[in-house]
């Protein structure tokens, strides 16, 4: 049957895709399909995605995965979090959503007896299941790295070329898509979904 991707970001999509292909799921786009933007209402990553993909399951009849993700940084609070992609601006541009998160932590001050302040942060992919009669199941992926500056790196999309995952030398922006995909926030919940679902 069909399976509809209720997202918007182009990015995502295509991750979304890379990350099926090997089930032999060719999903189709909210983008697509024109379906509208839902308002994110929620106040976490997994309410964001269920909203997400129950209203697309519910205006396609098809079922729809829906994926709500962001950045985490954890001397700014987690912030941007759940308003990753709001941090863009309206003109979505990431160069300048990254600038922002960077001189963020540029303006702190270490706090007493820290050398410095810490540039921890990880992404967190929420994936939603919903069926047009309101089921809905859901995943939380998450990977844990730092936040580099200058960015590095043209591949993937967002916050990639400023993300260093723990352990490697190649920001997400660096790395072609398999590596990425190898541990990503992404990947991490795509592997939940199929254990659970496919
Ligand atoms: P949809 O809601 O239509 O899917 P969106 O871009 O509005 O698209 P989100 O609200 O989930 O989606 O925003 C998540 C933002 O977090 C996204 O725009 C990216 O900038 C960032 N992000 C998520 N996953 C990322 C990844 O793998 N690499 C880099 N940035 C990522």
């Amino acid at each position: 049957g069909k399976l509809i991707i209720a997202s918007h970001n182009e990015g995502k999509v295509r991750e979304i895709r890379e990350l099926l292909g090997p089930y032999g799921i060719e999903p189709i786009s909210a983008a697509e399909l024109d379906l509208p933007e839902p308002e994110e209402t929620g106040t976490t990553f997994v309410a964001n995605a269920e909203l997400k993909a129950l209203q697309a399951a519910d205006l396609s009849g098809f079922p729809a995965l829906a994926d709500d993700s962001g950045l985490c940084v954890d001397a700014l609070n987690g912030e941007p979090g759940i308003f990753s992609a709001r941090w863009a601006g309206e003109s979505r541009d990431f160069g300048v959503a990254m600038s922002l998160v960077n001189d963020r932590l540029d303006a702190l001050e270490p706090e007493a007896g820290l050398p410095e302040i810490s540039r921890d942060a990880h992404f967190v992919c929420a994936l939603a299941l919903a069926w047009p009669d309101g089921h809905v199941e859901w995943f939380e992926g998450r990977v844990e790295g730092a936040l580099v500056w200058p960015p590095r790196g043209a591949n993937g999309f967002g916050y990639d070329a400023m993300f260093l995952p723990d352990g490697g030398s190649e920001t997400f922006g660096e790395m072609d898509p398999d590596a990425k995909h190898a541990i990503s926030h992404r990947a991490d919940a795509f592997r939940q979904l199929v254990t659970a679902v496919l």
